[in-house]
């Protein structure tokens, strides 16, 4: 009993606050977003938040006090405290706020009109990593993680008129979260993507889900929820160009499934064609772009709609071209991904974490096949109940956020996690529920080289059997091991999957010239890319790559004077977006394989 209540306790900031279900397609919904100038007070002590007891103050900066008579004593004022444009990260906003780790309080008045009969949430695409949020002064619900969306009903506290929303943003590291106090790019705090203020019917489609049958293709199925358990409600599905218009009924559960014969065109890098998918319900009509494939591996290979393909990918963290910070909007994502379509990628994986939902739709418009993963890196927590709950939510709205992307394409549930038993058993779960949730995709996860003996090295692993492709990330040439010695390195990858690269690379400063046994020089990188690939191409069961990484990012590990300075640079692109050497290297050897696998 008692040790069912410490669980209990442990688990409260995640059943307490248990989240709200995801709104699906928000901006195929009637909103507006509020986007632009907030006001913000920095607040170290969290002073806003506790009383000098360290108790939870009840009149803490949420309520927005002003004082009220020139003997009133009022200790902080948002009218008068300065602006920052959201979305962003406050880290590339204010230099005061470059290494801050710590709580900043943001405040937005606006206006609204309400109208009967319809239902009001604010959304937010994300905010890391603890954000707590009031309304007109009144809490209306708590978010942790940095990367996934959340929304909260606010139909009974938003009033007609003015208003003001108050988040409480913390990114403070702590030790049992998820991504934990380690991780090799910048902690960048802030409400770092858009809010919106999102109207609905009473009674609305607040899910669907809509794709081919797996493994067929002349068979279109899927799901609709409603946001309560109403009998009876119909929902129109129409797919105009494909001359689809079907009633759906929901059952007692506010649910309803489809299964309509139908044999679209598909989406593949090459075609990526998406079709108008409409789900009317209520007066609301919620539009969506959809697009239809099927992805499966057999023995050592990945098919794409039945066709063998290599996946030519790139790794890409969410930060922004050129300025830094996180990146969030469609030009942002349409820059970086512009670079991976010319360097020949029909694929990317989106490290570390979930990236913004422009990143995979643009990705899904220009063809680009997607790795998403959740940012279960390193040395996590694995005998925490609570942290493995934080994981499960996030990989749980990951999924549901993106779903529909048929861009998707492996869904990654950890990077370079230490073996242990308490490690198989947390990701085992992982692996499981994603499966559960969704068996149309790909499970992968980024493993590391297990065994390095002279000329050979292996990969073994027992999530192997968790997983689709045995991804692995292999710094051999950088990190340890020899650039000569990659010409005649053998692999023992004893399982009959595909396997996957997920990450390989050097740090090279864009500028910097030598030999080619020179660290930091380009032309060590681009030798190191050369015989990296030429050595996997060599393995049997060699199915794609995503080297690390795109563009140089900010993170606070790398401190070498004068060739890092808090820059990671192994990007293949320099934060200014010029080109290294190994760009060039890679283009080439994708021209290759994308004439192979014609
Ligand atoms: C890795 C990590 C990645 C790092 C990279 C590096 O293995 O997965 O997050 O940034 O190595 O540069 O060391």
């Amino acid at each position: 009993m008692k040790k069912l209540a410490v669980f209990a306790l442990l688990l409260l900031p995640f059943i307490g606050l248990a989240q709200e279900s995801l709104i699906q397609n928000v901006n195929g919904r009637n909103h507006f977003k509020l986007n632009g100038s907030w006001n913000y007070i920095i607040d170290p002590f969290d002073n806003g938040y506790y009383d000098y007891r360290l108790n939870e103050n009840p009149n803490g900066f949420f309520k927005n006090r002003k004082a009220k008579n020139k003997s009133d004593l009022v200790e902080y004022n948002f009218d008068t405290s300065p602006l920052m444009v959201i979305p962003s990260d406050w880290n590339t906003k204010n230099g005061q706020l470059f290494f801050y780790e710590g709580s900043v309080w943001f405040k937005k008045d606006f206006n609204y009109a309400k109208k009967a009969g319809q239902k009001t949430f604010v959304y937010f695409g994300a905010v890391n990593y603890d954000a707590k949020v009031y309304l007109n002064g009144e809490k209306i619900g708590e978010h942790i993680g940095g990367f996934t969306p959340f929304n909260f009903d606010i139909t009974n506290k938003v009033k007609d008129g003015d208003n003001f929303l108050i988040v409480r943003v913390n990114n403070e590291r702590i030790p049992e979260g998820v991504p934990t106090i380690n991780a090799d790019w910048w902690n960048y705090g802030g409400i770092t993507r858009e809010v919106l203020i999102v109207d609905v019917p009473e009674v609305f489609v607040e899910d669907y889900l809509i794709q081919l049958e797996k493994g067929k293709y002349d068979r279109i199925v899927g799901n609709v929820k409603l946001n309560e358990k109403v009998k009876g409600e119909e929902v129109i599905l129409t797919i105009p160009e494909l001359d689809i218009e079907e009633k759906l009924t929901t059952d007692e559960n506010g649910y309803a499934t489809f299964s309509i014969k139908a044999k679209p065109e598909l989406w593949s890098p090459e075609n990526p064609k998406l079709y108008e998918v409409v789900f009317t319900a209520n007066g609301e009509e919620v539009k969506d772009q959809i697009g239809f494939k099927n992805i499966e591996t057999r023995g050592k290979a990945i098919y794409l709609n039945d066709e063998q393909v290599f996946l030519r990918g790139i790794c890409i963290h969410e930060e922004a071209p050129f300025r830094q910070g996180r990146a969030w909007n469609a030009d942002d994502a349409k820059v970086l991904l512009g670079w991976a379509k010319d360097l020949g990628c029909n694929f990317v994986r989106l490290a570390h974490y979930p990236h913004n939902e422009y990143m995979v739709r643009e990705a899904e418009k220009m063809g680009i096949m997607v790795w998403s993963e959740i940012p279960v890196y390193w040395t996590i927590h694995w005998n925490n109940e609570a942290t493995y709950a934080n994981a499960q939510q996030q990989l749980s709205d990951m999924i549901d956020r993106d779903k529909n992307r048929c861009a998707i394409s492996v869904w990654s549930i950890a990077n370079e996690t230490p073996h242990s038993e308490a490690r198989d058993i947390f990701l085992g779960k992982l692996a499981s529920f994603a499966r559960e949730k969704d068996n149309t995709r790909l499970i992968s996860m980024a493993m590391e080289v297990t065994g390095q003996g002279n000329n050979l090295s292996k990969v073994e692993d027992n999530m192997n059997k968790y997983v689709d492709i045995i991804s692995f990330n292999s710094y051999h040439g950088w990190y340890g091991g020899t650039i000569e010695d990659l010409a005649k390195r053998q692999w023992e990858i004893p399982y009959d999957k595909p396997f996957f690269i997920s990450e390989f690379g050097a740090g090279a400063l864009q500028g910097k010239h030598g030999d080619n046994d020179e660290k930091w020089t380009e032309e060590y990188q681009a030798r190191l890319y050369k015989e990296t690939l030429a050595m996997f191409n060599k393995v049997d069961g060699f199915a794609g790559t995503s080297p690390w990484i795109l563009v140089d990012f900010y993170s606070p590990r790398r401190q070498l004077n004068g060739i890092q300075d808090f820059f990671n640079r192994k990007g293949i692109i320099s934060n200014n977006g010029v080109k290294k050497k190994a760009y060039f290297e890679l283009q080439d050897f994708y021209k290759k394989k994308a004439a192979e696998y014609k």
